[in-house]
């Protein structure tokens, strides 16, 4: 193919096929321009120097940079023109008869300019509205060529590089991040193969099992259609309405109301396939597999007053950390694990692997490691990148294919087709995030928006005109559909039934549940509490709890008592005996068993200062803060600078009010008899103080800041009496030890010895 396209000078390589060597409009050197960073200078957005058009990737490791830099635009030193590149000479009046007369028709200038605005917005995406992307790369560790010829897959060191886009699922796109819900975790792949999208989420399992379902799914999850109530939550009438009548959703219900459905951060989740999938090799031999993404922070939560309150002071709160991590040059990291298995295994399985409620236990097929992605690079606009780009369930590369999961199989359909309405036509494969690295060459043409000029008469293969070109890859080459149908026993009648290991409903709720540390399971349960107290209708509170009774008569006892109820008789089950299951627990399950490791890097750390504050230990844990690569911020009750008793000037550029204290992974109270005092006279201290206890985190108490502790009616210990690891007190003596404490406590996030049901604090 390579010397067939060269000697035809068209679509010879990327840039070329849409006729770009040169672009005017192109500004030379915008890969160079600096990391708009220093190493621990502020990581707020607003303060980087590079004129904000995201960090560099290094050279050579993103090629899909190179597709995207013929269509990037920097206006610096030009003139303003319209979109016919004619220079306007005033922006400011339009085009009248008279000072005050009527404006004129014949203003084009005033015309393009509000016509262009009356069509800014597109659809927003009907699930996964709101959402957050990046550039990165993939890089394989070893060949996988025994399994896959996929090319991300082809030798160690293969670097592809990839766009991500992590979402919510049920708000709309300006709704706040820290709701409780599913994640989205697309991955775009540019191979040199065509597009691969691995179009996952953060929890392995889904409410449905067949496709037909989803848009019921999704019409009982979204606002409620008379008033449009409630906006991003799961806590209403339809949702659970929905979902108590359909016990297949019991195991996504337990993720749902885990601790998962309210990431810390999207560095610290975990990513899915879902499905099953299958890898082909080079002789076509096919093997089953699940995708998995393991964050290399570890897997890290919040505590959900603490999300509710995030959403109401900083509703970016997940958008905000993606983007200044990434522009700190803290490039977040996942690998990708893989557990690839045969169709023999499969059927041995107590579970149908087409079933996308259930999941495969590590124990039974362990994740093996293949590579990792890195995310270096933030868009430059999030309209033409994050918002525009189109990922598409159906987009698999060869050495890749689907399963007859039927829920993937609604899947194959849904994206290419929602795509069109979202972005006006069949041709959004071209907008440039969109657009393969690898070359584009069949005979589709026109359409709306159509950018590829296409040279010749011929549109139409066969064909002797064109030499025959483009011509099939053949099957060795190109894209192959693995020929076997997975159950090669079952018949091919036209029917609507379901295999029957889909009946158990059960079981591995239950095998989640039990995985569970006990924070964790009470967790659930306040969740369940939470979102079935919201249900206005008890029928369906009681329905839900009956049906819960069949995955853990625990869980099921704990529900009626705390929402007033008496104990239902347990649901009828689809399937009295199911298979027993080859596990009873699975301790992966537990976010707990992914905790990183150990190391404080880009978290977030509020540092009180006001006038008087004893400085050199605040000095002291300011630095060992920022060798340990956490984010130290001093918070004042204004911005600007303090001064400490020893004459040390500390510059707040945070404060009290605009970033209280549930934005913060950790605390620090300053010593000083005027600063607390001053610290004291302001109610934000306390709050500050309580949400960091109420949430948790670790706090760190210089001196006389301990009496600050006592009137926030902070315990000095456990309610089982232990010492509190959470909360450390230094005097000036021990301060270098407290510091080191306090980071080691900081490492650990959180501290659950704490929690009471009901909070004391
Ligand atoms: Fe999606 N899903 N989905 N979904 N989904 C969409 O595509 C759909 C499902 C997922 O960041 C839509 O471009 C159907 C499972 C992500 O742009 C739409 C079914 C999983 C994203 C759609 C499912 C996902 C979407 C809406 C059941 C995890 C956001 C806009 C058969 C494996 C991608 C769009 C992004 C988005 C359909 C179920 C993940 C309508 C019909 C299961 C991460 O096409």
């Amino acid at each position: 193919t390579q010397s067939l396209a060269s000697a035809i000078p068209v679509n010879s390589n990327k840039p070329l096929e849409h006729g770009e060597a040169n672009a005017p409009l192109t500004p030379e050197g915008l890969r160079a321009h600096p990391p708009s960073r220093l190493p621990g200078a502020s990581t707020l957005s607003e303060e980087n120097f590079s004129g904000k058009t995201g960090t560099v990737a290094p050279e050579g490791v993103n090629a899909s940079i190179d597709t995207l830099d013929r269509v990037r635009v920097d206006s610096s030193g030009q003139r303003l023109t319209t979109n016919q590149g004619v220079p306007v000479a005033d922006n400011q009046n339009s085009l009248k008869a008279g000072a005050r007369g009527p404006v004129l028709l014949e203003d084009f200038i005033l015309r393009e300019k509000i016509t262009h605005f009356d069509h800014e917005r597109i659809p927003e995406r009907i699930v996964h509205a709101r959402g957050s992307g990046a550039h990165g790369f993939f890089e394989c560790y070893e060949p996988l060529t025994q399994y896959t010829k996929a090319a991300p897959f082809e030798k160690a060191g293969k670097v592809t590089p990839v766009f991500v886009r992590f979402s919510t699922v049920a708000g709309e796109r300006g709704s706040k991040d820290t709701a409780r819900d599913v994640r989205g975790f697309a991955v775009k792949f540019y191979t040199d193969e065509g597009n691969w999208d691995l179009v996952g989420n953060n929890m392995p399992v889904f409410f449905i099992q067949d496709a037909m379902k989803f848009p019921d799914l999704v019409h009982a999850v979204k606002p409620e259609p008379h008033h449009q109530i409630p906006q991003a939550a799961s806590a209403h009438d339809t949702f659970w309405d929905f979902v108590s009548l359909m016990p297949e959703s019991t195991h996504m219900l337990m993720w749902l109301m885990s601790d998962r459905a309210i990431p810390r951060s999207y560095r610290t989740m975990q990513g899915f396939g879902v499905h099953t999938f299958r890898l082909v090799n080079d002789n076509g031999e096919s093997f089953l597999v699940k995708f998995h993404w393991q964050p290399k922070l570890g897997t890290h939560s919040m505590v959900w007053e603490e999300a509710v309150k995030i959403s109401g002071a900083d509703p970016d709160f997940h958008r905000r950390d993606l983007w200044e991590a990434i522009e700190a040059g803290e490039y977040p990291e996942w690998e990708l694990g893989l557990q690839i298995f045969t169709e023999e295994q499969a059927e041995s399985f107590s579970f149908d692997i087409l079933d996308a409620t259930k999941l495969i236990p590590e124990e039974l097929v362990p994740v093996q490691i293949v590579g990792r992605m890195v995310l270096n690079r933030n868009p430059d606009n999030f309209f033409a990148e994050t918002e525009q780009v189109a990922f598409c369930a159906a987009h698999i590369v060869p050495g890749l294919d689907f399963t007859n999961d039927p829920l993937l199989a609604g899947r194959i359909h849904s994206y290419v087709d929602t795509q069109i309405s979202r972005l006006g036509g069949p041709n959004f494969h071209e907008l440039p995030i969109n657009a393969p690295v690898a070359q584009v060459h069949n005979n589709q043409r026109d359409g709306m928006h159509r950018q590829a000029i296409h040279r010749g008469r011929v549109a139409y293969e066969p064909n002797s005109l064109a030499g025959g070109c483009p011509f099939q890859a053949g099957a060795g080459q190109g894209f192959a559909s693995v020929a076997r149908r997975l159950d090669a026993k079952e018949s091919a009648d036209k029917v609507r039934i379901k295999p029957e290991k889909f009946a158990d409903h059960y079981t591995q709720a239950r095998l989640f549940f039990e995985s569970q540390t006990p924070v964790e399971q009470a967790h659930i349960g306040n969740a369940f509490r939470f979102e079935l107290s919201k249900v206005t209708v008890p029928a369906i509170r009681e329905r839900m709890v009956a049906s819960l009774l069949n995955a853990s008569t625990e869980l099921g006892a704990r529900l009626a008592l705390d929402l007033g109820m008496e104990l239902p008789a347990p649901l009828p089950k689809a399937l009295e005996n199911p298979t027993p299951p080859e596990v009873n627990r699975s301790p992966a399950l537990s976010l707990m068993a992914r905790p990183g490791d150990g190391g404080i890097r880009t978290r977030k750390v509020a540092v009180l200062v006001a006038p008087g504050v004893e400085g050199s230990s605040l000095g002291k844990v300011v630095s060992a803060l920022v060798a340990a690569g956490a984010v130290p911020r001093l918070v004042g009750a204004r911005l600007g600078t303090y001064v400490g008793v020893g004459g040390e000037r500390f510059a707040a550029d945070a404060t009290l009010e605009n970033s209280p204290g549930f934005l913060f992974d950790a605390l620090v109270l300053p010593d000083g008899e005027e600063a607390l005092q001053a610290l004291d006279a302001d109610a934000h201290t306390l709050e500050f103080l309580r949400a960091q206890y109420w949430h948790c985190k670790t706090i760190l108490a210089f001196g006389a800041s301990e009496a600050l502790l006592a009137e926030a009616q902070i315990p000095m210990a456990l309610p089982d009496g232990e010492a509190d690891p959470g909360l450390i007190l230094a005097d000036a003596a021990s301060a270098d030890e407290a510091i080191a404490d306090f980071v080691a406590a900081l490492g650990r996030q959180r501290h659950f010895g704490r929690e009471t049901d009901p909070p004391k604090i």
